[in-house]
């Protein structure tokens, strides 16, 4: 009767689920590291040479993230978390919260929120404002050292225990819209294949690491996904 519970589906989604829902990606062409320096807005050192420059960054996503609606990619990964027989869990590296938006709620935020504020002198968390600054007063101890809830460059990404073991019992990995560039993200598919699971890639174009995936769907993830999902959750 619980035979269902011994099904884990694990999902890495990166920014090019999003992409449809008008949220840049970073490596495409024209993307966000086109416009920016990634040493400049992406590492503890940049915001410490300019803060200013790394909020002005992340205000302005969050504010756009406030904006954008969840497309159909979203939605299936929702519906197939609602009515697949065993668990569903999306790993994202995405900061947009569109994904529980859009309805999901066994979701691990690897790389942190836009919509979290982070005091880097206790590092209390609290909802961020629309428009955070430097000079903003934690609410536990008073420092006016708030930065956005994002995973930098050379910091640890969040959750890496909980990502060790929900690999370990998946009984399938999927991978969606990341190109496969960064680590320990980037990892993950091989850490899958070690432990026999079954991986599949879902993107635009095949990413870095497509030769370790078993199967791979190509094409705009709102066209992708929501097949995949209805194939996984045919009777
Ligand atoms: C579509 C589509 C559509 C488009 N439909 N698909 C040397 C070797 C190995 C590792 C390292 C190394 N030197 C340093 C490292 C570690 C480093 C790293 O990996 N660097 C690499 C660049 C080499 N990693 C770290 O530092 C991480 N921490 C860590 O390792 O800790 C351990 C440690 C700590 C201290 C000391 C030593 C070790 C932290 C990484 C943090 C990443 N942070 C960012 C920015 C913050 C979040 C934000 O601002 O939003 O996270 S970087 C950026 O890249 C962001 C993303 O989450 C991440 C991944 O990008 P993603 O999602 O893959 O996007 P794109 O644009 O690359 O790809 C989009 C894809 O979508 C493409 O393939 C398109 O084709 C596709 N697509 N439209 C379907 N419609
Ligand atoms: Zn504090």
């Amino acid at each position: 009767m619980f035979a269902g519970m011994n099904n884990c589906i694990t999902i890495l989604t990166g920014a090019g689920i999003s992409a449809e829902s008008g949220l840049g990606t970073f490596r495409d062409e024209g993307g966000l590291w086109a416009q920016h320096r990634i040493e400049d807005v992406a590492t503890p050192e940049g915001f410490t040479r300019d803060p200013e420059l790394v909020q002005g960054f992340y205000n302005a996503r969050r504010a756009q993230a406030v904006e954008a609606v969840p497309n159909a990619a979203h939605s299936a990964l929702a519906k197939l978390e609602a009515e697949f027989d065993g668990e569903v869990l999306i790993i994202t590296q995405n900061v947009d919260g569109l994904h529980e938006k859009a309805g999901s709620q066994n979701v691990l935020h690897m790389h942190g929120a836009l919509s979290v504020a982070l005091c880097a002198t206790c590092e209390h968390r609290w909802e961020a404002p629309l428009v955070m600054q430097t000079s903003d007063k934690c609410p536990s101890c008073g420092a006016q050292a708030t930065r956005p809830d994002i995973v930098w460059f050379g910091e640890m990404p969040y959750g890496m225990e909980q990502i060790d073991e929900a690999l370990q019992r998946s009984t399938l990995f999927a991978s969606i819209g990341t190109s496969g560039n960064v680590y320990p993200a980037a990892g993950f598919v091989a850490e899958a294949r070690r432990l026999g699971c079954p991986t599949v890639e879902i993107n635009l174009e095949p990413s870095e690491g497509c030769s370790l995936f078993d199967d791979s769907r190509l094409g705009p993830a709102t066209q992708t996904v929501p097949a995949w999902v209805a194939e996984l959750l045919k009777p």
